[in-house]
């Protein structure tokens, strides 16, 4: 196995580092954590280790779960694995900052406790010059709007990674536009769409943090 397959296989199979007893039948070998800083050290861009690595092994487990084929507590082990990985990411995400473009709230809506590809889009924005305030995860309206108002002018995006609680982004829209008619919102997350973007009357959609960045950018250079 190649290093981005040794990575993928730590975060399917929720191996986090050295010291984690979980799974059982990869006790003392090195993990999502270690693997991740050798690729970083031995020059691997970091991009191709969270393209080639973390997403390839969070889109197999994804598919498991799918299936059944496992559950919620393995789905969490590849989740930490995965977060251990990208903890090493950050640095070289937020290095190109040199001056702040502007602040972006970010949150997962209210009843979503999803916040891996929350947190990869605040990661990017951050490393492309914006202040990122993190709202976290199971964030309801008053919430977002509580963030506009102590940041005056921010962008705001919100996260969704089920079906159930995108429709929670109608109202948390609604409820900033009542704030304020001109406040930017955009939603993203994998059951999201352009055509629900139009429907829950947000600003803008992107399906990646790319999008977003290059929207935001467009926007503060206006
Ligand atoms: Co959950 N889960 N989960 N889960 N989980 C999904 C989303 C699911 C598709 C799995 C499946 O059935 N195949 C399914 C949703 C089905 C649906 O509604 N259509 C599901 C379910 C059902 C559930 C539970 C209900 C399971 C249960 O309890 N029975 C439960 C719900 C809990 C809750 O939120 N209330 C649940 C729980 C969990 C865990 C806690 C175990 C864990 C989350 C841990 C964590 O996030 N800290 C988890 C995980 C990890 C997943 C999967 C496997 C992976 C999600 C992920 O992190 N992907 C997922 C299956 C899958 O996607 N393959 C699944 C990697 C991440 C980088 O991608 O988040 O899509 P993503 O982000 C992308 C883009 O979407 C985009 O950029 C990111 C980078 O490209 N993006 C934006 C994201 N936000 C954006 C915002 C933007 C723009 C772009 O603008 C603002």
């Amino acid at each position: 196995m190649d290093i981005f397959e040794r990575i993928a296989h730590c975060v399917e199979f929720g191996k986090i580092n050295e010291k984690s007893p979980y799974p059982p039948n990869m006790r003392g070998e090195v993990g999502a954590d270690e693997l991740v800083k050798e690729a970083l050290d031995s020059g691997i861009d970091a991009n191709e280790v969270l393209d080639k690595g973390l997403i390839i092994g969070m889109d197999k487990i994804g598919v498991k779960f799918r299936a059944n084929e496992v559950f919620v507590p393995q789905v969490l082990m590849s989740a930490k694995s995965m977060s251990a990985g990208m903890a090493h990411l950050r640095p070289y995400f937020i290095s190109g900052a040199v001056e702040r473009k502007g602040k972006f709230i970010i949150g997962t809506v209210q009843g979503d406790l999803h916040d891996i590809g929350k947190n990869l889009v605040g990661m990017m924005l951050e490393g492309n010059g914006y202040e990122v305030i993190d709202l976290g995860t199971d964030v309801g309206g008053e919430a977002f709007v509580n963030a506009v108002k102590e940041n005056p002018g921010a962008l705001v995006g919100l996260s969704a990674l089920l079906t159930t609680t995108m429709r929670n982004m109608e109202s948390i829209v609604q409820q900033l536009k009542d704030n304020d008619p001109n406040q930017v919102v955009f939603v993203g997350g994998a059951p999201v769409s352009q055509e629900f973007c139009d429907k829950v009357k947000a600003d803008y959609f992107s399906p990646d943090p790319q999008g977003v960045i290059e929207v935001a950018n467009k926007l503060m250079s206006a």
